[in-house]
Order: structure tokens, then sequence, then C-alpha cells
């Protein structure tokens, strides 16, 4: 019997040279290019989700019942995966503490692969010669999850975001645990402490100082449970390059910094980029806006009231200007360009200017990366006058 794909994007694509080299039978349906299989649920052995597909998908919920099994490439990857895996959930901070788990990692003489919801796919980074898999695994991907024992897994916090997708924080929640449940190391937010109750250890790190410590603490305590040292994790992360698109200081003019943090997809990682501004809060302009999916701004009305100005544009700006109450700090605008230029007006000496969207991109752009990189072009020809 065939197994059936569902959706064609990075993921399906992955599945399906997976399958290809199992030399197993397959199909691939992609809901929003091709009609609906000819053949009856029943008629398929297996069916694979890709992250973007809900497990609540009508057809989908209509193979369960018939007692097709449903699956997606984080647990066929933990299903065939030999060596391993360092495993990384949250709402936010995740590929930061990935990629960080992957450098020191690497600095300490492993072979090692990274990927995930980060990039390449999980199923696509499988190779015998590796000696060590850090993963990102996003809420999307755990939905599908039954049974992963990774080495050592954390849940870096948790706040609201895909709450359209996953219906409420409880069930949120109860997707991010799939991943600690049977990981040989745990290590959580000291701030879940009082909505998880996992029978094991624990390492409870807790959230005092920056989002930057945190996040080392966190990588720092996956790596001993591979036998790194303490200070030769702190060694190799002094030599850790940060992200692109995650609190990226874009330039410094006129003692202006611009910063794109377009990977801030979800109120927490706005808040949390507000919070570690490098000027004070009442000259930081927060650029924010496009799908706010579902989410409720009014939990940062309060933070946003002490910013030198708020700029929303997009999709949902509205709805986003009703939640943070009006205010004269905040100014509504169509597109993130009419957004920058509002933004340079205000701009004084010692402001910084700060994109953190807090929403999906796909009202204006491809994604969170072709966002920012628009941002970068704007600031560069507007600001620096590189490309005038
Ligand atoms: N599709 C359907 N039916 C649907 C929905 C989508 O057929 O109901 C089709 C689309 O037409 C498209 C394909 O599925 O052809 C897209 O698949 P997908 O949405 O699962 O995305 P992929 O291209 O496979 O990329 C996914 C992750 N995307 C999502 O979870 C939405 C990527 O994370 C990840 O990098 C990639 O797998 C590799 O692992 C992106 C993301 O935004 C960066 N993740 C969210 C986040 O980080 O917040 C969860």
């Amino acid at each position: 019997m065939k197994t059936l794909i569902i959706g064609g994007g990075k993921t399906g694509q992955s599945i399906e040279r997976f399958l290809q080299s199992q030399g197993r039978d397959y199909e691939m349906w992609d809901t929003r290019d091709s009609e609906q299989p000819q053949r009856a649920v029943s008629d398929y052995a297996q069916i694979v989700l890709s992250p973007g597909v809900s497990i609540h998908h009508p057809w989908v919920e209509q193979a369960q019942l018939a007692g097709v099994a449903v699956t997606g490439d984080i647990q066929m990857f933990f299903d065939h995966v030999q060596a391993p895996v360092v495993a990384v959930t949250g709402t936010n901070g995740k590929s930061t503490v990935t990629t960080m788990v992957a450098h020191i990692l690497e600095k300490s003489g492993f072979n090692v692969a990274c990927g995930g919801n980060l990039g390449t796919p999980a199923l696509d980074l499988l190779d015998e010669n590796i000696d060590v898999y850090v993963v990102e695994v996003s809420s999307f991907q755990l939905e599908t999850v039954t049974n992963v024992r990774p080495k050592a897994a954390t849940i870096l916090n948790l706040t609201d975001d895909h709450l359209d997708r996953h219906g409420s924080m409880e069930q949120y929640l109860q997707e991010k645990l799939k991943l600690v449940q049977h990981a040989e190391c745990v290590v959580l937010n000291q701030s879940l402490k009082s909505q998880v109750k996992l029978s094991k250890d624990v390492h409870w790190v807790a959230e005092n100082g920056s989002v930057k410590a945190f996040n080392e603490a966190v990588a720092i305590q996956l790596c001993v449970s591979m036998d790194v040292k303490a200070s030769e994790c702190e060694e190799a992360l002094a030599s850790y390059q940060g992200l692109r698109h995650r609190n990226e200081v874009v330039t410094v003019r006129d003692e202006i910094t611009w910063i794109n943090d377009s990977k801030g997809t979800n109120i927490g990682a706005m808040m949390a980029a507000v919070q570690s501004s490098p000027s004070s809060l009442n000259q930081t302009i927060v650029l924010l806006g496009g799908v706010s999916k579902g989410a409720d701004f009014s939990v940062s009305a309060t933070l946003l009231q002490s910013v030198q100005e708020v700029i929303v544009y997009g999709q949902d700006r509205e709805l986003i200007q009703q939640q943070l109450g009006e205010t004269e700090r905040l100014n509504s605008v169509e597109t993130l360009f009419e957004a920058c230029e509002q933004a340079k007006e205000k701009a004084q000496f010692g402001s910084t200017v700060l994109f953190s969207p807090a929403c999906a991109s796909f009202d204006q752009f491809a994604n969170f990366e072709a966002r920012g990189e628009a941002f970068v072009d704007w600031v560069k020809t507007h600001v620096e006058g590189k490309r005038q």
C-alpha cells in the first residue's frame, strides 16, 4: 500500500527523497495545488503530513477515523536516526539556541548536523557519519509526533503564538511537552514550573538577566549532557555569531541604531527585543505589523506605552491598534516602507529604530527572511545612502 505525503514544500520534498531512498511507494498531494486523491483514505498505508498542514484537516481526520497511521517528518527522523539528538523547542529563541548548541559541539570536535524547523528539513540531515544532530522543532511539527527520545531537549519558553492553529495555550503546551517527555536530559525555563509536571529530573534555568544570558545557559546545559565541560562551552560561545534577522544591528548612523528583528514573529519575541533595546524605552521606536495570527496584543500594551513611538503597518494594523488602545504614540500606516519613513522622521540622536514585527509576514512578503531583507535594503538606501 502507498504512503500519502500531504504538502509539497520543503518538508514534503524531503519526505519524498527519504521514501525514495527506502524504495517505498508514495503519492504526494498539495491540497492548495491539486484535487484530492482519487483513492479512498483507507487505501493508504500511512499519511505523512507537512508541518503547515493541520492534523485537523478534514481529510486527515477522516484518515484517522479509518485507522490510517498519520505521522510527520520529525517522528520519521527519530525512528531512523542512529546518533544522539539534541532537540530545541519553545516560542522564542529556538533558532538561536539550536545554532549555539551546534556551534559549541562543533568546536568540541563533534561532526554535527543542524536543522529542522530552522532550515534543512530533519530527514535531509540523516547521514551515517554524523556524531550528533541538533534540531529545532516547532509546535506544528510536534502535532504528528507520538514517541521521540532525544538525548537532550528543551522548551525555552511559552508565550502566545500559533493559537489560531492549536486552539489554546494548554494544547500548545501539550504539543511542546511531547519533545521532552522521554528525553534523557530535560532543560526547562523556570517560568514553566507551575505548568509542567514531569516524573524525571529537570534542569530548571531561570530567566533573570538578559535573553542572551538565558539562551547561553540553556545551550551550555544541553551540551553538558553530551559530556562537554561547561568551561569549554563558555569558551566556544565567545566565537558564536548571532543569526540574521534576529536582533541584527543593520547600522548606527547619527547615533541612531537601526535593528532588524524580522524573525520576531510573535508578541513574546517583540517584547523581548524591546526590552533588550540598546536605547532607553522612551528613545525606542518600534515598527510592527503583518498577520497577527489571532494573538492578543493587549498583553504588550503597558510595555509599548513606554516607548517613544509604535508604528503599526500591514493587514492586521487596525485590530492591533484596537488591542493596544489609542495613544498619541501609536501610528498606523499601510506598508513597511511607510513605517520606515515615519521612523526616520521621528528618530533623534540616541534613538533605536527596532523592526520587530510580532506578526507573520505573508500579507506583504514571502517569508520573514524576505521581509528582513526588504527592511535592511531600505535602511541601506535611505539611511546609509549606499544604494541611492
Ligand atoms: N500545504 C498544503 N495544505 C495545507 C497547507 C500547506 O498542501 O493545508 C502545502 C502548501 O501549498 C505548500 C506546502 O504545503 O506547497 C508548504 O509546506 P509547509 O507549510 O509545511 O512548509 P515547508 O515548506 O515544508 O516548511 C516547513 C516549515 N514551515 C512551516 O511550519 C509552516 C518551515 O518553518 C521549516 O523551515 C521547514 O518545514 C523545514 O523544516 C518555517 C516556519 O515558519 C520557517 N515555521 C513556523 C515558525 O517557526 O513559527 C512553525
